[in-house]
């Protein structure tokens, strides 16, 4: 048993993803007792699927985290729903552009996280990063591969979660920079999640962190 890491490979003009960068940097740690298996994933909607269960069969997880970036985001974001759409408004690596097409057909609308979302943002408050919890994962690879594991989780008991990252910092731009986030915080921010998800049992914690809208 283990708990397995995902990131993403480069995308569109995402060519540095930090999900990429933590998904190496953790495979083959221990964290919690719990010995990582990292994997990356292509970003691919044909590729995924298979890819992410030969890594599920192989690790055996007891949890999975998966990780992408998100650019435009201020800070590491809990993602709570995965929706059961594909509508992609970027071409994938191959060149797919699904609109309003079901990741796994007949499924339910939806899963929510079973990872406890609001422990672990109460963890990285604890430690002093910033963080807040998602109510979308979007319509893309990511969604896509929250809603695969959530899937599975059912089927295996594992517990299943995403996690959004900020984009790293584009150094060199003269103009005002996008919001971002250096690699270390980020790997700060996985390590208290997975240590906080392994030794999580019962029910989570009851803590404000909803949004209008
Ligand atoms: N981010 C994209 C796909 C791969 C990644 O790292 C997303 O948010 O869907």
């Amino acid at each position: 048993m283990s708990v397995l890491v995902t990131g993403f490979g480069s995308f569109g003009d995402q060519t540095n993803n930090p999900s990429q960068l933590l998904a190496r940097a953790l495979n083959g740690r221990r964290i919690a007792g719990e010995s990582v298996t990292g994997v990356v994933l292509p970003v691919a909607t044909g590729q995924v699927g298979p890819a992410l269960a030969t890594a599920i069969d192989d690790a055996r997880p007891r949890l999975v985290v998966a990780l992408g970036v998100a650019p435009g985001r201020t800070a590491p974001a809990l993602e709570r729903v995965a929706v059961n759409v594909r509508d992609f408004p970027i071409p994938d690596t191959d060149g797919a552009l699904p609109v309003d097409e079901p990741v796994i057909v007949d499924g339910p609308d939806a899963y929510l996280a079973t990872l406890p979302v609001k422990k672990i943002l109460s963890a990285w408050q604890n430690a002093g990063l910033p963080g807040y919890v998602s109510n979308t994962a979007g319509t893309y690879l990511c969604n896509q591969v929250f809603y695969l594991i959530s899937h599975r989780a059912r089927q295996d008991g594992f517990q299943a979660g995403f996690i959004h990252l900020p984009a790293l910092p584009a150094w060199g731009r003269a103009t005002v920079p996008a919001p971002s986030m250096s690699l270390e915080p980020m790997e700060q921010a996985v390590q208290i999640a997975v240590t906080v998800a392994a030794g999580h049992d019962g029910p989570d914690l009851s803590l404000a962190a909803g949004a209008v809208s």
